[in-house]
C-alpha cells in the first residue's frame, strides 16, 4: 500500500534535522499518471468514503480528487528545500513556523519520517525562552524582506546563532500537528506508528517549553488571553482586526530604508499589504529590536500590544492535544496542561460580546475592545467553553448569509471578512479572500470537537474550491479566483488531508 509513500521519499530527497538549503538533485515533475495511480491506491485504502463522482462533479471536472492528491503531494515535494519545507516556492522562500506545522500534517499522509523532519527543522530555530520563531530561515535564500538581516536577532542572548531565524512567534498550532500526524500514521500503523512513537519524547519537551514560554510570557496576568506585539504573530497580517492597533503605530522618521520583495514576486498591489501598513510593521520590528527581543522590556515599550482571541483559542486546544501526547510519553505535566487549556478556553468566552457572540480582541495600550467582522471571531467553535446556546448561536451565524451562506459566494467557504462588512476586500489578502488553509483548518477543528454537520459541508466546499489545482495561497471568493501565491505549501498540505485522512465525515 505505501507506494505513494515510497515514491515521495525518494523523491524528497530527505535529509538529516537542521540540514537546511535546496535539494541536490533537481527537481523534476514528471506527469503525475503513475503517481494518480498511486494516489487511488492510497485513497481507496484509507478514505473510501470519498466519492471521486462527488467530487469530481464539485470540481467542474479540472482536477478529480486522484489528481489533486498527487499534484499536492508533488506541490509539496518541489517546494521542499532538504530539511523544510519553503512555505511557497518564490513569495515565501523559508520556513514559517504554522506553515510548517500544517505541512507536517500534509506530510505524515505521504512521508512519515520527512514530516517528523519537518517539525525537527523548524524547533531547531527554538529560542532559549521556548519561543517558537515565526520564521526559521534558510542560509542560502536572499529573496525575502525582511530577511535575517534586518532581524537581527543577535541582540537577544536567548536567539539561536544557528539556524538564523525572526524574533517573534506564530500561532500554537503544533502540538495540534502533532495529534493530527499521530491520527494519520495511527491509522497506518506498522513502520510509521513506529517512528511517531520513537521521536515523540523528544519533540514533547520542546513543545512543552513552547507552550509554557506562552503562558510566563505572552499572559503574564493569567488572562486567559494571549497577548501579540505585531500583527504577523496573528498570521493574519493585515486583517481588519489589527486596524485600530496599527492606526496608534506611529513611523518615525528613523525607519532604516527598505525595498519590498512581496511586491516584486506578486506585482498585483491589490492582494498585498499597503504601503503604509509595511512601514508599519517595520518599525515595529525596530521597537523590538530596541528592546533586544525581551518580553519584559517589550510589554512597556511596543506600539502595538493585542490579545489575540484567535491564537488564544489555538492554544486552549493545543493545550488538550499537549496534555494527551504527555500521558502518551509518561510526563507528568497532564494536569498542568489542562489547567492551561481550561484557562485559555475561559479566556476566549470572556470575550465574547453578547450582541453578536463573536469574539473580540483587545488593544492592550488603550484597553478598547476592536470589534471586526472577521474570522477570528468564530475562535469559540474551535474550543468550546461558551455553552450550547451559545455556540448554537455561532454555528448559525457561520452558515448565515454574513458567512459561508452568503448567496454571492463561488464556494460554501469562509472568506477572512464577511462579505457583509463594510471592511470587506475580496482581492486582499487577509480582508476577505478565502484562504484554503483556515477552512481546513475549520472544518478539522470542529470535526475534533465532534461538530461534524458543520465540519462536513465546510470540507465538501473546500475540496471543491481546490478543485482548479492551483493550490492558491488564497481565492477571490465571490469569482474563485486563485490569489497570492500558486503552490502554496499549506494549501496542499491541506488539500491532501481533506482528500484522504481516513475520519472526516461523509
Ligand atoms: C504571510 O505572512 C508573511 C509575514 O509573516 C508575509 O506576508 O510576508 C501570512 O499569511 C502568514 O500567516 C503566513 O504564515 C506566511 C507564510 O505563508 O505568509
Amino acid at each position: 500500500m505505501p507506494n505513494l509513500q515510497a515514491e515521495f521519499a525518494w523523491l524528497t530527497g530527505r535529509t538529516h534535522p537542521g540540514s537546511i538549503g535546496r535539494p541536490r538533485t533537481p527537481v523534476q515533475r514528471p506527469a503525475c499518471a503513475r503517481l494518480t495511480r498511486e494516489a487511488v491506491a492510497i485513497r481507496d485504502a484509507t478514505a473510501p468514503s470519498i466519492s471521486p463522482d462527488r467530487v469530481r462533479g464539485a470540481t467542474r471536472g479540472v482536477w478529480d480528487a486522484h489528481e489533486l492528491t498527487a499534484r499536492a503531494a508533488y506541490v509539496l515535494r518541489g517546494n521542499s528545500a532538504g530539511g523544510m519545507t519553503r512555505a511557497a516556492p518564490d513569495l515565501y522562500p523559508h520556513q514559517w513556523s504554522w506553515d510548517a506545522a500544517f505541512v507536517a500534517v500534509g506530510l505524515a499522509h505521504v512521508d512519515v519520517p520527512r514530516a517528523c523532519l519537518e517539525m525537527d527543522t523548524l524547533l531547531a530555530g527554538q529560542w532559549r525562552t521556548g519561543m517558537v520563531p515565526h520564521i526559521v530561515f534558510d542560509p542560502t535564500e536572499t529573496g525575502y524582506f525582511p530577511g535575517p538581516d534586518r532581524w537581527e536577532c543577535e541582540v537577544s542572548a536567548d536567539a539561536p546563532t544557528a539556524p538564523r531565524t525572526s524574533g517573534i512567534c506564530q500561532p500554537p498550532v503544533h502540538a495540534l500537528a502533532v495529534e493530527r500526524m499521530l491520527e494519520v500514521a495511527g491509522h497506518r500503523g506498522g513502520a510509521d506508528q513506529a517512528t511517531l512513537d520513537a521521536w515523540l519524547p523528544a519533540v514533547y519537551p520542546r513543545l512543552l517549553a513552547w507552550h509554557r514560554y506562552l503562558v510566563r510570557h505572552r499572559d503574564p496576568e493569567g488572562t486567559g488571553l494571549l497577548a501579540i506585539y505585531h500583527g504577523w504573530e496573528s498570521g493574519m497580517d493585515n486583517s481588519p482586526r489589527w486596524d485600530d492597533a496599527y492606526a496608534r503605530v506611529l513611523v518615525g522618521p528613523e525607519l532604516p530604508p527598505y525595498t519590498r520583495r512581496d511586491t516584486t514576486v506578486l506585482p498585483d498591489l491589490s492582494q498585498r499589504p499597503t504601503q503604509q501598513e509595511y512601514d508599519r510593521y517595520l518599525w515595529i520590528v525596530e521597537e523590538l529590536k530596541l528592546a533586544s527581543y525581551d518580553d519584559t522590556l517589550i510589554r512597556k515599550s511596543v506600539s502595538f500590544h493585542t490579545t489575540d482571541v484567535f491564537m488564544s483559542a489555538i492554544f486552549a486546544v493545543a493545550n488538550d492535544a499537549l496534555a494527551l501526547l504527555a500521558e502518551r510519553v509518561g510526563a507528568g505535566e497532564a494536569a498542568e496542561l489542562r489547567a492551561c487549556a481550561e484557562r485559555f478556553r475561559r479566556g476566549v468566552a470572556a470575550s465574547v460580546d453578547v450582541e453578536t457572540g463573536f469574539a473580540v480582541d483587545t488593544d492592550l495600550r488603550t484597553g478598547a475592545a476592536m470589534p471586526s467582522e472577521t474570522i477570528a471571531g468564530f475562535a469559540p467553535l474551535l474550543c468550546g467553553g461558551i455553552g450550547a446556546d451559545a455556540e448554537d448561536r455561532l454555528a448559525d451565524l457561520l452558515v448565515s448569509e454574513a458567512w459561508t451562506g452568503h448567496p454571492k459566494l463561488r464556494h460554501a467557504v469562509l472568506p477572512t471578512t464577511s462579505p457583509a462588512s463594510p471592511a470587506f476586500r475580496p482581492r486582499t489578502y487577509w480582508r476577505g479572500p478565502s484562504w484554503p488553509v483556515m477552512n481546513w483548518f475549520f472544518a478539522w477543528m470542529l470535526q475534533r470537537r465532534g461538530a461534524t454537520a458543520l465540519a462536513g459541508p465546510l470540507r465538501a466546499a473546500s475540496i471543491a474550491q481546490l478543485g482548479d489545482g492551483a493550490l492558491a495561497e488564497y481565492y477571490e471568493p465571490l469569482t474563485g479566483a486563485p490569489l497570492g501565491s500558486l503552490d502554496q505549501s499549506w494549501t496542499a498540505a491541506a488539500a491532501l488531508d481533506l482528500l484522504i485522512a481516513p475520519d472526516w465525515p461523509d
